[in-house]
């Protein structure tokens, strides 16, 4: 099923900005009579517990994140504050940090091999970093929008706003497979920041306190995450100020999840859904 207000055959191709896309989405969704997937449906909805509660930067405008070898790799969007850091989890100490030039608006990072791969939002610019000199190894192009990144070990997985996630050939970043996500039986548009977990993608639906747990072979959300009792949902003041951030401890099994501008990171343990089993 294809994303009902716009068709997108390929993830190089331009897309609608942001908040078009979003009102676009809202609109085709009311004007057929229907309440947009990630709010309401058959799908389970899991709650949560916060396990630790650790200090974020409330500067960090968060677009990747990811947790490798104790340590937390994080990157930033706007114009002139977009970095890539290095961060220790339990203080939120910048242990590495490089800025991009003014003009480029970091997205999303992963991590594969001895490198980082990090991709722009709509500059059409990617970048290969050494993992731990955080030199800036290559430089690649594309077109379309960049939002986020994960990996499973064979593949590249990127979002890049609509529902689909594409999955990329690791070196040549070359797509090799589609994957239309649907709830319900319908897309879930505006998939954006991404983690591989056990098995399974999640991914944070922009603009909403909401994370989906998408089955990486048919693209069906079996559940969702509704973090709407986290305190910066709660608060927020900044319409920009969303969840965004997934990272996945494997060796520990934490998952954590945070914010744009958020002053803190939550270390999570899901509780089972109402009247079901987790
Ligand atoms: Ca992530």
């Amino acid at each position: 099923m294809r994303q009902p207000f716009i068709h997108r055959p390929s993830w190089a191709r331009l897309a609608l900005g942001r908040p078009l896309a979003a009102l676009g989405a809202l609109a085709v969704a009311l004007a057929l009579g229907m309440a947009p997937a990630a709010v309401q449906g058959a799908t389970p909805v899991y709650g949560f517990e916060v396990k630790h509660t650790y200090p974020h930067d409330d500067h960090a405008f968060t677009e990747g994140l990811f947790y490798l070898n104790g340590a937390l790799f994080e990157s930033t969007g706007g114009e002139g504050r977009s970095f890539l850091r290095r961060v220790r989890p339990q203080d939120g100490a910048v242990l590495q940090s490089v800025t991009l030039e003014p003009g480029l608006f970091g997205e999303g990072i992963v991590n594969w091999g001895s490198e980082i791969i990090s991709l722009t939002w709509r500059n059409q610019v990617g970048f290969r970093w050494d993992l731990k000199s955080f030199a800036r190894r290559k430089t690649f192009h594309y077109k379309g929008e960049g939002w986020a990144l994960t990996q499973n070990g064979k593949a590249i997985i990127l979002s890049d706003g609509t529902s689909s996630l594409h999955f990329l050939d690791p070196v040549t970043l070359r797509e090799t497979r589609r994957l239309p996500v649907t709830a319900d039986g319908r897309p879930v548009a505006n998939l954006n920041e991404l983690e591989w977990v056990k098995g399974e993608i999640l991914a944070n639906i922009w603009q909403t306190s909401r994370i989906a747990r998408i089955d990486p072979r048919t693209g069906v959300v079996k559940g969702w995450i509704d973090l709407s009792a986290l305190p910066e949902v709660q608060a927020q003041q900044d319409p920009d100020s969303v969840l965004n951030g997934i990272a996945y401890d494997r060796e520990h099994d934490r998952l954590f999840v945070t914010g744009k501008n958020w002053p803190h990171l939550y270390e999570i343990r899901l509780t089972a859904p109402a009247g079901g089993t987790p």
